[in-house]
């Protein structure tokens, strides 16, 4: 069993052009089928138009896949596909069983950097679930951003997790936090958390400037986390993001949803709850996301000559 590439983003990695990873569980568990395969060729345009090639990871009957054909990207996005959520730890499984799944963040950017890609895009990162001190829910996004030097560009986490708790393990283990042309950490939906970012950059000639030094010249293996806020226009309203997240918590607590059904879930409760702008705001910041992605991955290349 080996590892997949598509032509060009080997091509790319070859030749040392700018990649861009993308991952396949928020087009397979964060969108609605149909909606989710608009918004993968959108963030392949999007990828491409900044300069940079786009290479959107799964794992198709066991085999991790770095660059979807458009086939394949169909599979994905079925709405009968029934793939499986794949974090780090079912790589493993889903190889040796020849399963299809979607990779989260944190399966994502461990495949990007095992060949090779250093930017990698998404939506919000897991992070600690509030109530944590009893339930032990952490995403292991935080844990392959502690471990593995990837540039992970996303629009903070959901207002669903623990957010100060979130920035605090991310302290603790080493990954610095860079707000773009932001001073708050954004939560998700929301421009702004209550919480400051430690550090802000304005560029992506900063950011690269930034990830290139940490590379380099910090001890260590960790990632680096980009935090750009939604678009203005496509922030959620304030107060119907609040209604929400509390219904959305009492529907987990009602059904008793726990583990890697959680996010999906409450996904899906802001989809259908907010008459389509949550899926509007999520299609804009992930596509914001993957622009900056590969703005700061041509940097990042014109840093190396
Ligand atoms: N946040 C979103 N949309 C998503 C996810 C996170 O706004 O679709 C997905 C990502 O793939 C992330 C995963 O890696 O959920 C985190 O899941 P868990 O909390 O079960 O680790
Ligand atoms: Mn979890």
């Amino acid at each position: 069993m080996t590892t997949r590439i598509a032509e060009e983003v080997a091509d790319a990695l070859a030749e040392g052009r700018p990649v861009v990873a993308l991952e396949s569980t928020l087009l397979a568990h964060g969108l609605p089928p149909g909606r989710n395969r608009e918004v993968a060729i959108r963030l392949e345009d999007v990828v491409r138009a900044a300069g940079a090639t786009p290479a959107t990871i799964a794992v198709l009957a066991g085999t991790p896949t770095i660059g979807l054909s458009g086939d394949e990207l169909d599979r994905v996005c079925a709405a009968d596909a029934g793939l499986v959520k794949l974090s780090r730890r079912d790589l493993g499984p889903a190889f040796a069983l020849g399963l299809d799944g979607a990779t989260t963040v944190a399966s994502t950017a461990a495949l990007a950097d095992s060949v090779g890609i250093g930017v990698f895009a998404t939506g919000g990162v897991g992070g600690v679930h509030r109530g944590a001190q009893t339930s032990w829910d952490v995403s292991a996004d935080l844990d392959v951003l502690a471990t593995t030097p990837v540039l992970v560009v996303c629009s903070g986490v959901k207002s669903v997790l623990d957010i100060g708790a979130t920035l605090e393990l991310l302290e603790t283990r080493s990954v610095p936090v860079l707000g773009y042309r932001a001073d708050r950490f954004p939560a998700f939906y929301l421009r702004e958390s209550e919480f400051d970012v430690p550090w802000r950059v304005d560029s992506p000639e900063q950011v690269a400037a930034v990830v290139a030094a940490h590379r380099a010249r910090v001890p260590g293996t960790s990632g680096v986390l980009l935090a750009n806020p939604v678009p203005a226009e496509h922030e959620v309203d304030r107060v119907l993001h609040d209604r929400l997240l509390d219904e959305g918590l009492d529907l987990l607590r009602r059904d008793g949803v726990h583990g890697k059904d959680v996010t999906p879930v409450l996904l899906e409760h802001f989809h259908s709850g907010s008459g389509g702008a949550s899926l509007d705001a999520n299609e804009a910041l992930v596509l914001s996301n993957a622009k900056l992605a590969a703005e700061s991955a041509v940097a990042l290349a014109g840093l190396r000559g």
